[in-house]
């Protein structure tokens, strides 16, 4: 398979510290907007295949001349409540323990932001992010306090753990030891950035989080500077994967720093992705993929492992584009 090959010799190159030059982006961008361009409106842009889905309901906020903010919650939220996609909301997979326990977050353009963790039974945990944003003092709540939040606020309580999930969850049981698992076929997390009319950027994140995780994990995806950051001088980034390795280097926000410092998006996204890897010997199952959008409307996007993808939405294009690997290696 081409990209265990590929992994074989990312693997090798990167534990005997022999990282290869990057491509020179200006020659072999994945950008679909190309470097230098100025975005002529909206964009937006979310990660892996269900983000042309997502990108079709945000594209409706955008085009209406709504706002980057309204965008990106509404387009995540018909994944969370898609009862077919497995880690994101309904029907994402549970914890070891049999229970969906969902992280979300969500920034706009002024430097607000709301964040849920370790949410159940809520279907719209971006949704609940977004009201503790708008209706508290406070950036992000846990648990139980989020629950308890989200009623109050109107929110129903729902069983999230479908009959599918529920199976795949009982044949992991017997063949698990009750070991949590790290598997890199399992990402699906939605993270999302947009930029409206007005040129202001917001983006939001929302997963079930690893499949059965200890009960009580939390991954980067709720964590504003690792699942997502936004600084609407300068652009937004999102990220997917192993929430452990994004969490140790604050993958967003030094996505989002190193573009503030002149680095085009791809350019930074592939930076956070080697940071990651210097810091990590057993590659293998290490997916781990960056998103970013900047002020011209330029994309980037750079991964671990072979497979990352991101759909993106313009007036003219929707699109899903595969992202670039860290390293070349042929
Ligand atoms: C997590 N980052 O909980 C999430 C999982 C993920 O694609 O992104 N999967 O660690």
């Amino acid at each position: 398979m081409k990209s265990r090959r590929a992994f074989i010799k990312l693997s090798a190159l990167a534990s005997s510290s022999l990282l290869l030059p990057l491509k020179s982006r200006s020659e072999s961008s994945p950008t679909p907007i190309k470097p230098n361009e100025k975005n002529k409106g909206p964009v937006v842009v979310s990660t892996w295949n269900h983000g042309i889905q997502a990108n079709a309901e945000a594209w409706k906020t955008l085009k209406s001349k709504g706002s980057s903010l309204d965008a990106v919650e509404k387009g995540v939220r018909v994944i969370e409540s898609d009862p077919e996609n497995m880690s994101v909301g309904l029907g994402g997979r549970p914890d070891r323990d049999g229970k969906v326990t969902l992280d979300a977050c969500i920034m706009d353009h002024n430097n607000r932001c709301g964040a849920v963790a370790f949410l159940q039974e809520i279907e719209n945990p971006i949704s609940v992010a977004r009201r503790v944003m708008d209706e508290t003092p406070h950036v992000m709540l846990v648990g139980k306090g989020a629950q308890q939040f989200a009623l109050e606020q109107g929110f129903e309580k729902k069983n999230l753990l479908t009959e599918k999930a529920r199976t795949e969850w009982k044949e992991w049981l017997k063949e698990s030891e009750y070991r949590p698992i790290i598997n890199v076929e399992n990402h699906d997390t939605i993270g999302m950035l947009a930029m409206d009319g007005d040129g202001n950027i917001s983006g939001s994140c929302t997963t079930s989080g690893m499949a059965y995780k200890l009960q009580g994990r939390v991954g980067d995806s709720p964590i504003i500077g690792a699942g997502l950051f936004v600084d609407n001088e300068v652009g937004g980034c999102c990220a997917t994967g192993v929430g452990e390795a994004i969490i140790r280097v604050a993958g967003s926000s030094i996505v989002v720093e190193m573009m503030r410092n002149g680095m085009h998006p791809q350019d930074a996204c592939d930076e956070a992705v080697r940071r990651i890897m210097a810091k990590h010997n057993d590659l293998e199952n290490l997916q781990c993929g960056f998103l970013a959008l900047d002020k011209q409307g330029r994309v980037g996007a750079s991964s671990v492992y072979a497979g990352f993808e991101y759909a993106i939405r313009t007036e003219n294009k929707e699109e899903l584009v595969p992202a670039e690997y860290r390293l070349e290696w042929e």
